[in-house]
């Protein structure tokens, strides 16, 4: 994808513009896809406000540590940056920011070396299939529906009397939206694993395996992962497959859909919404899914997390309004979110916030989850703190164990706040 042949056609583009740009305004009109490979910046003082305007520009800010952000964009996104005042310095081409990373071949869709202890696709399924087959009266695998390319999106339920819809408090556990997020999914599996295979010796687990209903979905974006993956070498991708620029799941849910200036009308942009509210069949499946946990009128599902990477941030709804109280959101209620939000984050070192502090979204998880359904619905920004790059996003497979089993605590107390 990023040949030296392909660089060599930027560059003589480039210069082409320069030199045409005086005479033909048209020509700026018609990018080579070369001249769209995005770079990564480094953005200096930044703030919620900022970073909103930063995508805005159709830039997208991918991690911020002390108000320094992490910012990916195209050569023409940079200059829109540009010309709204950001002082952005040159940039490091994807490619190369790839390249750092990709130190080693692996086998066509699978993990390259280094990062071997990681699960695409297949393994997940796989390890679902023996954690199901391993512990049959807790733990069953269905599906809740299928990707773009036709991949089933798999979920978990672990409870006692695994077969029966009882009366218990339910929680879900989402993992992967975003493709090039794969710790996310290690980390759905830790909780797999912990709630069934700990259920026999740990009596803190059987409490909350007896008491609950908990769903897993490790990959929601089944398309984007193996993708990212695919040729060997990571791809940096973010969004599903759908047509040729892929929709940004996380803003494709249905609650103020695009209302607020925190998603993008432009398919090549990062955190392009779609052509609809639940235009993606992933989110289109996720919905259907908790839709369907209302019983008798009641959402079962209480509380949930979606995790991502990175930043290290706890975050609660909303996202669309920097406003804490707003309508559907009660004093009352925020105060809950951020003292629970606090409380976790004390457990595993994360920074708390509201979404918005972070930048405005709209169509995001978060607010559909809260907004449509009352559920007690968090996102976690996993490891690292920051990334340097696209770096962040590709940690090697030796933090994996440290850094899920860093949120044990978080999920304990999610689970307990679920029945209060
Ligand atoms: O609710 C949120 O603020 C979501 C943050 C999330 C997003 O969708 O933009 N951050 S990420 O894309 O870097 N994982
Ligand atoms: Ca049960
Ligand atoms: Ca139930
Ligand atoms: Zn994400």
């Amino acid at each position: 994808m990023f040949s030296s042949r392909r660089k060599a056609v930027t560059v003589a583009a480039a210069a082409c513009l320069v030199l045409l740009a005086p005479f033909s305004a048209s020509v700026s009109a018609e990018p080579t896809s070369a001249a769209q490979d995005p770079a990564i910046y480094t953005v200096p003082n930044t703030d919620s406000t900022s970073r909103t305007e930063i995508n805005r520009t159709g830039a997208q800010v991918i991690g911020v540590r002390d108000g320094v952000a992490t910012v990916e964009a195209t050569p023409e996104q940079a200059q829109r940056l540009r010309a709204a005042g950001f002082v952005i310095g040159e940039g490091t081409g994807l490619g190369e920011a790839l390249q750092r990373i990709n130190r080693g071949q692996a086998a066509p869709g699978d993990f390259p070396p280094g990062y071997e202890g990681y699960h695409n696709y297949d393994e997940t399924v796989a390890e679902l299939d023996r954690i199901a087959g391993a512990h049959p009266d807790i733990a069953a695998k269905s599906s809740i529906g299928k990707s773009v390319e036709g991949r089933d999106i798999p979920v978990l339920k672990i409870s006692d009397n695994v077969g029966q819809d009882e009366d218990e408090p339910e929680v879900l556990f989402n993992c992967n939206q975003h493709a090039r997020e794969h710790l996310t999914t290690e980390m759905c599996l830790r909780i797999a694993d912990r709630f069934t295979s700990g259920y026999a010796s740990d009596p803190a687990v059987k409490e909350a395996v007896d008491g609950r209903e908990i769903w897993v979905i490790p990959i929601v974006n089944p398309d984007g992962k193996s993708y990212d993956i695919e040729s060997g070498d990571f791809q940096g991708w973010r969004k599903n497959r759908q047509d040729t620029t892929g929709t940004d799941l996380n803003r494709n849910w249905g609650y103020k859909w695009g209302c607020c200036g925190g998603s993008s009308d432009d398919p090549n942009a990062e955190d392009y919404r779609g052509t609809a509210a639940w235009s993606a069949p992933e989110t289109a499946a996720m919905r259907d899914f908790i839709d369907s946990r209302v019983v008798g009128g009641a959402q079962q599902i209480k509380a949930a997390i979606d995790f991502h990477t990175y930043s290290e941030l706890v975050l609660w709804p909303f996202g669309h309004t920097s406003d804490d109280v707003t309508e559907g959101m009660t004093q009352e209620e925020y105060d809950r979110f951020a003292r629970v939000g606090g409380e976790m984050a004390q457990s595993n070192g994360y920074t708390p916030q509201q979404s918005s502090d972070l930048y405005v979204t709209d169509g995001d998880s978060l607010d559909w989850m809260w907004g449509q359904h009352k559920i007690l619905a968090y996102t976690f920004e996993m490891y690292p703190a920051s990334g340097g790059g696209l770096d962040g996003f590709y940690p090697p497979a030796d933090v994996i164990e440290k850094e899920t089993t860093r949120n044990d605590a978080a999920v304990d107390i999610l689970l307990r706040e679920a029945g209060a």
